[in-house]
């Protein structure tokens, strides 16, 4: 196919609480506002294998060996990227992902300390080779993710895995944006850091710049829209 009809995939990651999901809906709501046909996905989920591993997953009551765990994503993933993802893309539509392999990258590698060659393994059976357009990785303090999640709602069985856990994470993610990572890992794509610590506003600023300036199509549409 063509990379002209193909859709993008515009993943968004970082720790908890960073503003992802809040971010993720005002990008949509721009293009859906401009007439850009796309769709919303969020890991894990997405799919009915996906949902209900997803509860498996978080809840608090579940106990889940670091094995299972990374596994129990990738499942939920492989399900998600040949059921969703790619037909939406290769009909020419917009994929907004709320998370995807950089968060297992960064909670099960550097998070649980599983080796990188088996994650990365099993993530290649996983995407089956699908490589992100765009990742916007919201940097923000785990410490301050933490607070803005638990003030959101009661925490789940990942959010309780402890401090020392999510700074773990933290580091991984501010590592994943050096362009030495990146040119390791050309499975993840483009990866663009975002300063999350301002106000919703501002965040959106900038992640509405570098779609704009990243696809010359969206900036056509996002454009006329405005
Ligand atoms: N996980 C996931 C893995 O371990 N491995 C994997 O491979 C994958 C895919 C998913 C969990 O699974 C883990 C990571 C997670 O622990 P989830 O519920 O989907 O669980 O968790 P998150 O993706 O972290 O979702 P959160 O809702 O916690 O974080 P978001 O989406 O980053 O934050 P958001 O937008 O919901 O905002 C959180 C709160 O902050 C406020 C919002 O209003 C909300 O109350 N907020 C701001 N406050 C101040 N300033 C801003 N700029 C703000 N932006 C948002």
């Amino acid at each position: 196919m063509s990379d002209k009809k193909r859709g993008r995939l515009i993943v968004f990651e970082g720790v908890e609480g960073a503003g992802k999901s809040t971010q993720l809906e005002r990008l949509g709501g721009h293009l859906a506002r401009a007439g850009v046909s796309h769709r919303e996905f969020r890991e894990p989920g997405g799919t009915a294998l996906g949902d209900s591993i997803r509860q498996l997953l978080l809840d608090p009551l579940s106990t889940v060996s670091a094995r299972a765990e990374a596994l129990l994503f990738m499942a939920s993933r492989a399900e998600l990227v040949s059921r969703e993802l790619r037909p939406a893309l290769e009909s020419g539509t917009i994929v907004l992902l709320d998370r995807f392999f950089l968060s297992t990258y960064a909670y099960q590698i550097a998070g649980r300390g599983l080796a990188e060659s088996d994650v990365r393994s099993a993530n290649t059976m996983a995407t089956d080779g699908l490589v992100p357009d765009l990742t916007l990785l919201l940097t923000l303090s785990a410490d301050v993710g933490l607070e803005r999640a638990e003030r959101r709602s009661a925490t789940d069985r990942i959010e309780r895995s402890g401090r020392e856990f999510h700074v773990r994470v933290e580091e991984a993610f501010a590592e994943f944006s050096t362009r030495e990572w990146q040119g390791m890992h050309e499975e993840c794509g483009p990866i663009v850091a975002l300063d999350a610590s301002g106000a919703p506003e501002a965040v959106e600023a900038l992640v509405l710049d570098v779609v704009t300036s990243r696809f010359r199509e969206l900036r056509t549409a996002l454009g006329a829209a405005a």
